[in-house]
């Protein structure tokens, strides 16, 4: 065994040395050191071999593939040496060329946007927490006051994975809702979170509507949270996403898991409030809804709405971005068209 081994080193070599373009050094590589080469082989049929006789031999076959290694990296630069002088003096290769550019990737609308607005609630104290997509009946409804049959739900056309009994069937949910639910069975206030995520629709896509979308909704509950909290969080994040000068309007709405709900509007981005076809001539854009959490949703969670009191907040992610920079149609964001996603 160690004389054939001796004999695979000098053969390596000799070829080796005779060799003079990579095609055939990759050759030379496959044939000594390939996974099918002898020495490979050898290593592989160490275990077969009495004590002694393997440590001795395998000591040999590892010092040889080391060597065979080491020469083959050198002759690789070597060659790759001669290869560049030869093209430079033949004129083939002109170095002072620029290089060919590196496709790189690049961050998606949705992502930029998601990132701004945590950071803008994590700046106010809000924690960032992430929800199943699939979830019970019970999380995405029941437990936010919209029972079987409840109209609320029509609005929510859903997409079920599986129809068991009320509460117990699941869903692709609606709303990121479902997790502060889980959110408050597990943690006592004060709470403030916010919840982003994908959420899905049951409904013909057009160019406002997509039967994926991303939401982020908000929550905080403590010991004598009003109203004014809600309106002064809601006003600093509006300001803070689309600028110091914006104007934020507050008007009464109706969400069956909020008393009261409101809905949120800032100024018009375009005409600043003198109307224009953005608003539709209103002045307002509307950007959140939001209101004081029910107090038969905290109670459902166990949290006693005669001490406690809350705000939440939702919001439909890719309106911001389609504000911001003109985008007339949601279905472009999941698309995929590279020269859409090229332009963030
Ligand atoms: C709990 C209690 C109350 C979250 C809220 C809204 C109002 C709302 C929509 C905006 C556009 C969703 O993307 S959208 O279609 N959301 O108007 N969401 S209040 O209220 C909650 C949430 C969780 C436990």
């Amino acid at each position: 065994m160690l004389e054939h081994l001796k004999d695979l080193h000098a053969q390596a070599l000799e070829e080796l040395n005779r060799i003079d373009n990579p095609r055939e050094l990759e050759l030379w590589r496959v044939q000594y050191l390939g996974k099918k080469s002898s020495l490979t082989q050898s290593l592989r049929s160490l275990a077969a071999l009495p004590l002694e006789e393997r440590r001795e031999v395998g000591a040999q076959a590892n010092e040889i593939k080391t060597a065979l290694e080491s020469i083959l990296a050198e002759k690789q630069r070597l060659l790759q040496e001669t290869f560049l002088s030869s093209s430079r003096e033949s004129g083939t290769l002109d170095v002072t060329l620029p290089g060919r550019p590196l496709p790189t990737g690049r961050t998606h609308p949705t992502t930029q946007i998601l990132e701004e607005i945590c950071d803008a609630f994590k700046s106010m104290g809000f924690q960032v927490i992430e929800g199943p997509d699939v979830e019970w009946d019970y999380y995405n409804f029941e437990a936010l006051n919209m029972p079987q049959h409840h109209p609320a739900r029509d609005m929510m056309a859903t997409f079920w994975v599986d129809t068991g009994v009320s509460g117990k069937a699941r869903l692709l949910r609606t709303h990121t809702s479902p997790m502060q639910i889980r959110l408050m069975e597990k943690e006592r206030p004060p709470i403030r979170a916010i919840v982003p995520g994908r959420v899905y629709r049951y409904e013909a896509t057009d160019a406002t509507h997509e039967s994926m979308f991303y939401q982020v909704e908000g929550l905080a509950v403590d010991k004598g949270i009003t109203l004014a909290d809600l309106k002064g969080t809601l006003f600093d994040f509006c300001r803070c996403i689309f600028g110091e000068e914006r104007k934020v309007r507050f008007r009464c709405d109706y969400f069956p898991f909020v008393e009261p709900g409101v809905e949120v509007a800032i100024s018009c981005l375009a005409c600043s409030g003198t109307g224009c076809r953005l608003c539709g001539n209103s002045g307002w854009i509307e950007i959140l809804g939001a209101g004081m959490v029910h107090p038969d949703v905290l109670a459902r969670v166990d949290i006693d709405p005669g001490i406690y009191s809350g705000f939440a907040f939702g919001m439909g992610v890719e309106r911001i971005p389609m504000l911001r920079y003109g985008i007339d149609d949601i279905r472009l964001f999941y698309g995929n068209d590279l020269r859409f996603l090229r332009q963030f």
